[in-house]
């Protein structure tokens, strides 16, 4: 299986600029002909360049340093130094950029081909062809090269989602991507079958009235997630982005005995990560209904006729109730596109 990488620091050191050059045209019967140093060649930067191409940061695992080339230094007979390459590293969508040392967030990459300098190559100092002037002929300096930049970086993949699918392990959270997407994420029989986010793609047309979007799968969460149990919270950061929270009980002999203690327990659990989640717009579904414990299914019910919910039931398996939750979640993806419309338009862009 392949890795599954979002989070990791590495080193980028752009390269240093050349240094300008301080010479002199030799001419016969001339002691001392004018300047003719030619400049220094710009150090090459590092480019962090968003693309859908990469899903993971695996790529810089175990690259802990990346350095890109220095400039040339110019030469005689105004001759210009070669500029050092820019490196260009691809990195998913959804990738924040933190200064490692002081934790400030440099750059969000969200789009593809969004591009951001993380260390600029050093500028080419000049030659001093530049510096002659009347009253002085025969400058005998030039520019220095200007100095590389490293920086120490902390990448932290957030997947690019609009619906996050959040549940007790074995809840059917896979069965329902592979049901409403094109994704296959592994369904198994039994807890933490899956171990990192999976994404698929909600397309247009697949059910009525819904527009096209990405669906997150998330590992299943238990009590106890936020010290670490199962496999503990961390890529709880991957809902940060979602709009929506999609939230799956199971009502089947397996699911647990009280659907709505299930439910405070994943709650808890998103509180206790960052309590923000809780206000992000959900949907709550029994699943597995095709298999359902009748005592389990009323207290379902119950659960959300106390709490003004309608109670959607739904099965991955034969497909029932699969298009009214997608339905019901419609007005929500809307909704969050206008707030997130109402906060560009705020923010002048
Ligand atoms: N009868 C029935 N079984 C289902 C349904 N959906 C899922 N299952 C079964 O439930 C088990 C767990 O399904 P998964 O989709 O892997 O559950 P999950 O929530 O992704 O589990 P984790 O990845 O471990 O968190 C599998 O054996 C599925 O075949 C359903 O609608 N009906
Ligand atoms: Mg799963």
């Amino acid at each position: 299986m392949s890795q599954f990488v979002d989070e990791v620091t590495l080193r980028v050191a752009s390269g240093k600029g050349g240094d300008g050059s301080a010479s002199f045209r030799r001419e016969k019967f001339v002691p001392r002909g004018g300047p003719d140093g030619g400049d220094g060649g710009n150090g090459g930067s590092i480019l962090l360049l968003g693309t859908p191409d990469r899903s993971t940061l695996l790529d810089f695992k175990h690259r802990p340093r990346v350095v890109a080339t220095p400039g040339e230094n110019g030469r005689g007979k105004k001759q210009h130094g070669k500029s050092g390459e820019n490196l260009v590293l691809k990195i998913p969508l959804g990738t924040q950029v933190y200064d490692a040392d002081t934790g400030l967030l440099l750059a969000d990459i969200i789009s593809e081909g969004q591009v951001f300098v993380a260390a600029q190559g050093g500028r080419g100092g000049r030659g001093n062809v530049h510096f002659a002037t009347a009253t002085r002929q025969s400058p005998d300096f030039a520019e220095p090269g200007k100095p590389a930049e490293e920086v120490h970086l902390r990448l932290e993949l957030k997947v690019m989602a609009k619906v996050g699918l959040l549940g007790f392990p074995n809840a059917g959270k896979s069965t329902f991507l592979g049901r409403v997407t094109r994704a296959h994420p592994r369904i198994g029989s039994y807890p933490f079958t899956t171990l990192h986010p999976h994404l698929g793609v909600v397309s247009r047309g697949t059910f009525p009235n819904n527009r096209e979007y990405v669906i997150a799968d998330l590992p299943g969460l238990i009590e106890g997630a936020h010290e670490g149990k199962g496999l503990g919270d961390r890529f709880l950061r991957h809902v940060e982005r979602t709009q929506v929270l999609l939230h799956f009980i199971d009502v089947s002999y397996e699911g647990p005995a009280d659907p709505e203690e299930s439910y405070r327990v994943i709650r808890n659990e998103l509180a206790l990560y960052d309590p923000r989640l809780l206000e992000k717009p959900e949907q709550v579904a029994a699943t597995k209904i095709d298999s359902a414990d009748p005592e389990r299914v009323d207290a379902f019910r119950r659960f959300c006729e106390r709490t003004g919910r309608t109670p959607y039931l739904l099965s991955s398996q034969t497909g029932e109730g699969v298009t009214e939750i997608l339905n019901a979640l419609d007005p929500l993806l809307e909704e969050e596109l206008l707030s997130a419309q109402g906060e560009l338009g705020q923010h002048g862009l």
